[in-house]
């Protein structure tokens, strides 16, 4: 009997250890405690014992209530103090100031692109692209520069092999437009063109946009509303825009395109070298030879078409001196705009 009492001990306070939460304190209660409980039911077997072994066992049998009593609150009291360290652990204080969750943002190149599409689209002109790894046809031959056309030197093509190349403008997205569209044709082709060239204006990738329109009647006065427009709502409506005679062998007659220098308002500073203006573009109106290239006839249609430097405009617009900053990916830089 008393054997029985020391198993029933030892089970309870084995078990009593383990327990791990408030729920299963209350159900050992009931288990070892309850009227049901194996310690209950021996404390019924008392009453058919002989006087001595009943006093004996009774307090044994007491004996063991106490201790698990004592195990389960001892267990109770660990277990409010864990949860309570929890609690202490996982405080959160509710004063701090939110989680810095700002989003990021588009390039100023990519800003400065799509700013471009929307100025144009404004006065009827469709995005056009074509491919960055070029035929040597659409990229200088079709344009009026075959082989050995010395205009060709002043481009730094990287070829691939000797009749492909990375593209050095987007005229070529210009011709095969024109090649699979009759006039009027009025586009222009933003993206990628490659050079060999590296300094603080010039980086081996950069962005153009080129312009294009082919109907009839089209004149260089038309050429000249239009880069005007595009140069006052992309650097301001006090922009002053002026032209002078160029050479390009696709554009005939051949403009550059000037733009009063934003940085001094057309005062002289070190970025427009004490001129006043800042030299942004090339134009002219297409080369009779390069429309009879993609089949259209000069006698019937003419066009004007001008290529411009996206990333020049980005950092004129974001006031940015070296061209290379906008590729070297510095979250410095980048988080400025
Ligand atoms: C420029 C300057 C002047 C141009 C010409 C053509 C085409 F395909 F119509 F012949 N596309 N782009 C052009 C004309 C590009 O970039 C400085």
């Amino acid at each position: 009997m008393a054997e029985d009492l020391q198993d029933i001990r030892q089970q309870a306070l084995s078990q009593i250890s383990l327990l791990s939460s408030p729920d299963e304190i209350e159900e050992a209660r009931v288990k070892y405690l309850g009227r049901k409980s194996a310690l209950t039911l021996f404390l019924r077997t008392l009453g058919s014992m002989d006087p001595a072994t009943r006093s004996q066992m009774g307090a044994a049998a007491n004996q063991v209530k106490n201790d698990i009593e004592q195990s389960i609150a001892q267990r109770e009291q660990e277990l409010s103090e864990s949860l309570y360290a929890g609690l202490e652990n996982d405080r959160v204080d509710m004063t701090l100031p939110a989680a810095d969750d700002r989003l990021g943002h588009l390039h100023p190149i990519t800003r400065t692109w799509m700013l471009i599409e929307d100025i144009f689209q404004r006065i009827g002109f469709e995005v056009a692209s074509g491919p960055e790894v070029e035929w040597d046809k659409y990229n200088f031959e079709l344009l009026n520069m075959p082989k050995e056309h010395p205009a060709r030197d002043t481009q730094d093509t990287f070829y691939l092999t000797g009749e492909i190349l990375l593209r050095t403008q987007t005229s070529p997205v210009q011709i095969r437009h024109m090649e699979s569209h009759t006039p009027p044709v009025r586009i222009i082709a933003p993206g990628r063109v490659y050079r060999r060239d590296y300094d603080m204006t010039h980086t081996p990738m950069f962005h153009q946009f080129e312009g294009l329109v082919v109907a009839e009647g089209i004149t260089l006065q038309d050429l000249k509303g239009t880069c005007s427009y595009a140069m006052k709502n992309l650097l301001g409506e006090a922009t002053n825009v002026r032209f002078r005679p160029h050479h390009f062998p696709f554009t005939e007659p051949s403009l550059e395109v000037d733009v009063s220098c934003n940085i001094c308002q057309g005062q002289g500073c070190r970025t427009c070298k004490q001129t006043g203006w800042l030299e942004m573009a090339g134009a002219g109106m297409v080369h009779p030879q390069v429309l009879r290239n993609v089949g259209y006839d000069p006698e019937k249609v003419s066009g004007f078409a001008f290529g411009f430097g996206i990333d020049r405009i980005a950092m004129m617009r974001y006031g940015i001196s070296d061209l290379r900053m906008m590729f070297e990916n510095d979250m410095r830089f980048l988080k400025q705009f």
